[in-house]
């Protein structure tokens, strides 16, 4: 078994605004790991660099692990920079050598100014610092990858095992399964490639999420892999789970609380997961970046359907022309797609919210994008949400159509009289005007809330009249040959992009939560809670 050692606690701590610390530095203070700092005073709302270091004990080749941190870093071991973060949110995995043994220096050097990559524009807080568990592996001489597991047939329980080794030649491998069924395979020059029949295997699903067990050993190494079989499909303008039709209802999810920011918890993300999960919901989309580990587990283990996502808000054609801008979309979606293969609860991946899909000249790069996630995951459904609905020009690349349409909001201006009979012909053109053959997914749909403030006339920005437009969408979604929801948005999350009337982020705070932020129920929740899960199988 291999020895792993959690770097979550007390950090050095040093922030020094834009001039770039020097190394080794001086620090000033401690920071908890994981931790936002500049939720911390004095550092609230400051934007620089920030350095953490800790000395650790280690010796030869290692594994760190970072899980998500932001917005971009630098990572040091004893001076030597060992790995870069490029990608707020994204899991980091770096393997490197730590020396002789004894106490070394880790440094990770965060700069939470905006990037190419995260904008000022976005409408979700840019949050600087360590989101998620720090870990370090000590690894044998020769190592063992990550494994990742597909089920290739659910009906037959036929899997297939992908993993590499750090050694050339022919290696003996052993399989062994939770079941207890054991398996002698090999390691060609580094790669072991094989496909089986699990017997007395169990299938995942939402209602039964069974999960096995894997333990791949060679030479002195031996990982061990959750995996669950199941298959998630689309068929004309149907999802299917394990060849039964499902359809989603679901929310969309950001990682944020006003406490922590994109730190969130694991005991709030599991308060997220059974919130949603007792309700009936049976979809997250993890709107916009890959999210935490802990919440992945949990939807594992819950039976919690996930869409997951790279970075990327409202990117413009002109951004996505930039041929490196373009390839650091690629190198996200590859990184995701290894670091989760092996969750049963990912069904779908996802990228580009709201791109300029309208334009032809984005059609390549939606496509490059498909095909390098299609590369490493023959299985997976693939799709990008669109804000370009009937002008969309790029739903033909894709498996699942994904719009996000604001019928009874954005869809009307403040000077018109909205109202929620606008729900169905909206989404009735909309669905007519999308490919007949793919399912249509309704990836994002809302109205701003805030909490307490309720009228019978059910006026804009009440509770009220938020629950009667999400009620609505939900009852399309149940009568209609539509193949889900996931609302805008689960919980109110930190913003600062604002503008007039109904564009207004009143508070600093996107209000589209169905529970408020610090997951309050709006009347929203109640009301769905009625219609989720009864509805979900049909
Ligand atoms: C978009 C976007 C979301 C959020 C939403 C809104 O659809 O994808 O991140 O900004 O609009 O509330 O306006």
């Amino acid at each position: 078994m291999r020895y792993i050692q959690t770097l979550n606690g007390i950090w050095d701590f040093a922030f020094t605004g834009d001039r770039r610390p020097e190394m080794p530095f001086k620090p000033d203070r401690t920071m908890v790991v994981p931790g936002c700092f500049d939720l911390i005073e004095p550092y609230c709302g400051r934007r620089g660099y920030a350095v953490y270091a800790k000395k650790v004990r280690a010796s030869g080749m290692n594994l760190l692990e970072i899980d998500g941190a932001g917005i971009a870093g630098e990572i040091f071991w004893d001076g030597t920079r060992i790995g870069v973060i490029k990608y707020a949110y994204m899991p980091e995995s770096i393997v490197f050598d730590a020396g002789s043994d004894g106490n070394h220096t880790l440094t990770i050097m965060l700069d939470n100014r905006y990037n190419e990559q995260f904008h000022p524009g976005f409408d979700f807080f840019a949050d600087g610092g360590i989101y998620g568990d720090v870990t370090l592996t000590a690894l044998p001489r020769h190592y063992l990858s990550r494994m990742r597991i597909s089920t290739e047939d659910y009906r037959t329980g036929k899997i297939r095992v992908r993993a590499e080794y750090s050694k050339a030649g022919t290696v003996p491998a052993q399989l062994t399964f939770d079941t207890g069924f054991q398996l002698d395979t090999k390691f060609m020059d580094g790669v072991l490639d094989c496909t089986l029949l699990l017997p007395d295997f169990r299938l995942w699903s939402v209602d039964a999420p069974c999960l096995h067990t894997l333990t791949l050993t060679a030479g002195e190494d031996e990982i061990r892999e959750n995996f669950g079989l199941r298959e998630f499909s689309a068929s004309g303008r149907k999802l299917l789970l394990n060849g039964k039709a499902v359809k989603l209802y679901g929310v969309n999810r950001h990682e944020s609380h006003p406490t922590t920011g994109a730190a969130v918890p694991p005991q709030i993300i599991q308060t997220d997961v059974s919130m949603l999960k007792n309700a009936g919901f049976n979809f997250i989309r993890g709107s916009h970046y890959p999210q935490r580990k802990t919440l992945l587990e949990l939807c594992d283990r819950m039976g919690m359907l996930v869409w997951e996502e790279a970075l990327g808000w409202g990117l413009k054609a002109a951004d996505l022309a930039k041929e490196e801008f373009a390839d650091s979309q690629l190198e996200q979606v590859t990184q995701m797609t290894c670091h989760s293969f092996n969750h049963p609860c990912i069904v779908m991946r996802g990228f580009l919210n709201e791109t300029e899909s309208q334009l032809p000249e984005v059609r390549p790069v939606i496509k490059a994008l498909y095909d390098r996630i299609r590369a490493l995951d023959e299985h997976i459904l693939i799709t990008f949400a669109s804000n370009k609905y009937e002008r969309d020009v790029c739903t033909d690349l894709v498996d699942v159509v994904s719009m996000n349409p604001y019928p009874g909001w954005y869809d009307s201006r403040p000077d018109a009289v909205s109202t929620v009979d606008q729900v169905f012909p909206r989404l009735d053109a909309l669905s007519a005007a999308l490919p007949q053959d793919k399912p249509f997914l309704i990836s994002e749909i809302g109205a701003e809330a805030l909490l307490g403030f309720r009228d019978p006339l059910k006026t804009y920005w009440t509770e009220d009249y938020q629950a009667e437009l999400l009620k609505k969408v939900f009852e399309y979604v149940a009568e209609k040959d539509c193949a889900g929801v996931s609302i805008w948005q689960y919980a109110d999350t930190r913003s600062y992009v604002s503008g007039p009337g109904i564009f207004a982020r009143a508070r600093g705070f996107n209000n589209k939560g169905i529970v408020d932020e610090y997951r309050r129920p709006k009347l929203a929740w109640n009301e769905l809670q009625k219609f989720s899960g009864k509805k979900a199988e049909k």
